[in-house]
C-alpha cells in the first residue's frame, strides 16, 4: 500500500472527505485521480481556503480538512489559521512541500515551512520518514480536535508514492470522558450558596445546544442576569430569553458598573474578561468573587478568576442546576430588544435601519455571521442569537473570515439558513469567497453595508485618519465578476423588498446573493 492510499483510508475514517484547497504542483501527487468519494472544494486564496473550513469544522463540531501550497499557501493563511485556532475550530492543514530527495538544494518551491504559522497550531509536524504521513495525518486530527485548533502535517509531493509499511503513530479512536468530578460542583455550588447576588457571563466556550440548555435552568433556578461576554465570537445563552441581560462592555470602567451590585460572577465558557480597549483600574469591584467553568486550559490559565473549574461547561451547568437552591428575581436584566425603525422623512439609509428590517424577517434558526465593525453594537442590540449556532464572527478580529466561513457553514449545514453581515471594507479581504459560494451552491445571503470606507477606523481617529475613502468600489460589480449573483440597493423601501423576496427561501436556497446596500456611515 501506498502513502497515499493509507492516508486516503485516514481520511475516510475521520471523515475528512471534503478537502478544502488551493492547489500548487507539489500537491498534484496527492490530488491527480482523487477517488471520487471525496470532496474538493476549490478557495481561490488560501485566507479563503482556511475561512471555508473553519466555517465547516464550526458548523459540524468535527474537524476538517484543509490543504495548502507550501510557503506561498501557508504564509496566505496564516491570518485565517490564527482566526481558527482563536475561534477554536479544529482543522487538518496538509501542507504540500518539495521532493523529500533534493530539498537540500532548496529547488523552486521548496518552502521554509517550519514555525511559519508561529504559535498558532495546537500542533504541527513534518514526519520522519514518508511511511510516517499516514500516522502523522491520523494524529492531527485528534489534536485538532482535542486542542481545537489547526493542525499542520507537511508532506513532501513524493511522500505520496512510497511504500506505507508499518503501524500508524495514532489510535484509531479517542474517547474523551464526559462528565464532572463532583469535588468541582461542591466547590461552585458553596461559591454560589454563599452570594447574595450571583450573575452569569456566558461566553463562545457555552454555544451548544446542551450548555445552552443547561445554562437556561441555571439561570432560571439562580433569577439572575445573563450577560455575553464582550466581542465574543459566538452566543453562548438564548439571546430572547428574560434573563439575557445584553452584551457586556469591552472597558474595564463599564464593565465594573454593569456587574456592580453583584458578589460574585460565575463565567461560563468565556475568560475572565474579555477586553478591546484598555482601561486602567479593576476588571470587578473589590468584594466580588469570581469563578470561570471553561474546557479551555488557555481560558482558564490567563483568567484573573477565585476559581476556575476546567470541565466541559454543558456538564457542569446541567449539575449546578440539579444543586443549587432555587432563588427570586435578584436584579431584573435588560429588557427585549428594541422596536425596529425606517428612517424618518429625508433622513439617509444607515446599517441600523437594515439590521432592523433584517431583524424583523429572519427565521429563528438563521446563522448570522458578522463582519461589521462600525454596526457590530447595532448587530448585537437588533439580531439576537436565539438557536445555538445563531452567532459567529471572528475571536481575533481579522478581516476576511465571514464571507468564506458563511460559505462553509452552509455547505456543512445546508438545514440552517445563513446570512453573512459584512461591512464593505471587510468584504474585500476575502472575496474570492464569493466564487466558491456560486460554484459550490452556498445559498448563503450575504448582506453588504457599502458605506464607502472604514468607518470605524475614521472613528477611531477623529476623522483624521490617513486612508481614503473608497466608495468607488462597486462590490456588487466585483461580486458578479466572481459570478456570484449580486444586486445593488439604494433606499429603505427597495431594503425592505429585497428581504421580503430573498429571506422566506433562505432555508432551501442554492444560490448564493450578494445585496449590496448602500448606506450612510
Ligand atoms: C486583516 C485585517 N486588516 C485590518 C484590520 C483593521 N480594521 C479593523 S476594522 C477595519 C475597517 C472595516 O471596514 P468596513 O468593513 O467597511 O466596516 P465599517 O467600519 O465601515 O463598518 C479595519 C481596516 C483588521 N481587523 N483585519
Ligand atoms: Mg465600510
Amino acid at each position: 500500500m501506498t502513502v497515499r492510499e493509507a492516508a486516503l483510508e485516514v481520511l475516510r475514517r475521520h471523515g475528512l472527505t471534503t478537502i478544502f484547497a488551493n492547489p500548487g504542483s507539489t500537491e498534484v501527487p496527492f490530488l491527480a485521480g482523487l477517488p471520487s468519494d471525496l470532496r474538493f472544494v476549490l478557495g481561490l486564496h488560501e485566507g479563503t481556503v482556511v475561512g471555508m473550513a473553519t466555517g465547516w469544522a464550526i458548523a459540524r463540531g468535527e474537524p476538517s480538512l484543509a490543504l495548502l501550497h507550501t510557503t506561498a499557501g501557508l504564509g496566505n493563511a496564516v491570518g485565517a489559521l490564527a482566526t481558527a485556532r482563536v475561534n477554536r475550530a479544529p482543522l487538518v492543514v496538509l501542507v504540500g512541500q518539495q521532493d523529500r530527495r533534493h530539498l537540500a538544494f532548496e529547488p523552486f518551491l521548496a518552502g521554509k515551512l517550519e514555525g511559519l504559522a508561529g504559535r498558532y497550531p495546537v500542533w504541527s509536524d513534518q514526519p520522519a520518514r514518508p511511511a510516517d504521513v499516514p500516522g502523522a495525518i491520523a494524529r492531527a486530527w485528534h489534536e485538532a480536535r482535542d486542542g481545537r485548533g489547526p493542525a499542520i502535517v507537511t508532506v513532501p509531493m513524493d511522500d505520496w508514492a512510497a511504500d506505507a509499511a508499518g503501524e500508524p503513530a495514532a489510535p484509531r479512536s479517542v474517547l474523551r470522558a464526559g462528565g464532572v468530578n463532583g469535588s468541582a460542583v461542591d466547590a461552585l455550588v458553596a461559591m454560589l450558596e454563599s452570594a447574595d447576588a450571583p450573575v452569569v457571563v456566558v461566553g463562545a466556550g457555552a454555544d451548544d445546544p446542551a450548555a445552552w440548555a443547561g445554562l437556561v435552568r441555571l439561570a432560571e433556578r439562580l433569577g439572575c442576569p445573563v450577560w455575553q461576554e464582550a466581542f465574543g465570537a459566538r452566543a453562548g445563552f438564548p439571546q430572547d430569553h428574560p434573563r439575557f441581560a445584553g452584551h457586556l462592555p469591552a472597558g474595564r470602567g463599564a464593565l465594573r458598573t454593569a456587574l456592580a451590585g453583584h458578589d460574585l460572577v460565575l463565567a461560563i465558557g468565556a475568560p475572565v474578561f474579555r477586553q478591546y480597549e484598555y482601561e486602567p483600574g479593576r476588571l470587578v469591584d473589590g468584594g466580588t468573587r469570581v469563578a470561570v467553568v471553561t474546557d479551555d486550559p488557555d481560558e482558564a490559565h490567563r483568567s484573573a478568576a477565585d476559581l476556575a473549574v476546567l470541565a466541559s461547561p454543558a456538564a457542569v451547568c446541567a449539575a449546578l442546576a440539579e444543586r443549587v437552591g432555587e432563588r427570586d428575581d435578584v436584579l431584573s436584566p435588560a429588557g427585549g430588544a428594541p422596536a425596529a425603525s425606517p428612517p424618518a422623512d429625508g433622513e439617509p439609509l444607515r446599517a441600523t435601519h437594515v439590521l432592523a428590517a433584517l431583524a424583523d424577517r429572519l427565521p429563528r434558526d438563521v446563522v448570522v455571521v458578522e463582519e461589521t465593525p462600525s454596526s457590530r453594537p447595532d448587530l448585537h442590540r437588533l439580531l439576537r442569537a436565539r438557536e445555538p449556532l445563531g452567532f459567529l464572527s471572528a475571536a481575533m478580529g481579522g478581516l476576511g473570515f465571514a464571507l468564506p466561513a458563511a460559505v462553509g457553514v452552509r455547505l456543512a449545514r445546508p438545514d440552517r439558513p445563513v446570512v453573512a453581515v459584512v461591512g464593505d471594507g471587510s468584504s474585500l479581504y476575502a472575496i474570492q469567497a464569493l466564487w466558491s459560494a456560486a460554484r459550490y451552491r452556498a445559498g448563503v445571503l450575504f448582506v453588504i453595508l457599502s458605506n464607502g470606507g472604514y468607518a470605524i477606523m475614521d472613528r477611531l481617529a477623529g476623522g483624521r485618519g490617513p486612508w481614503p475613502s473608497f466608495d468607488d468600489v462597486d462590490v456588487a460589480g466585483l461580486a458578479r465578476a466572481l459570478a456570484c449573483p449580486a444586486v445593488s440597493v439604494d433606499g429603505y423601501d427597495d431594503v425592505v423588498a429585497a428581504f421580503d423576496e430573498v429571506v422566506p427561501g433562505l432555508a432551501t436556497r442554492e444560490d448564493p446573493l450578494v445585496l449590496d446596500v448602500s448606506v450612510q456611515p
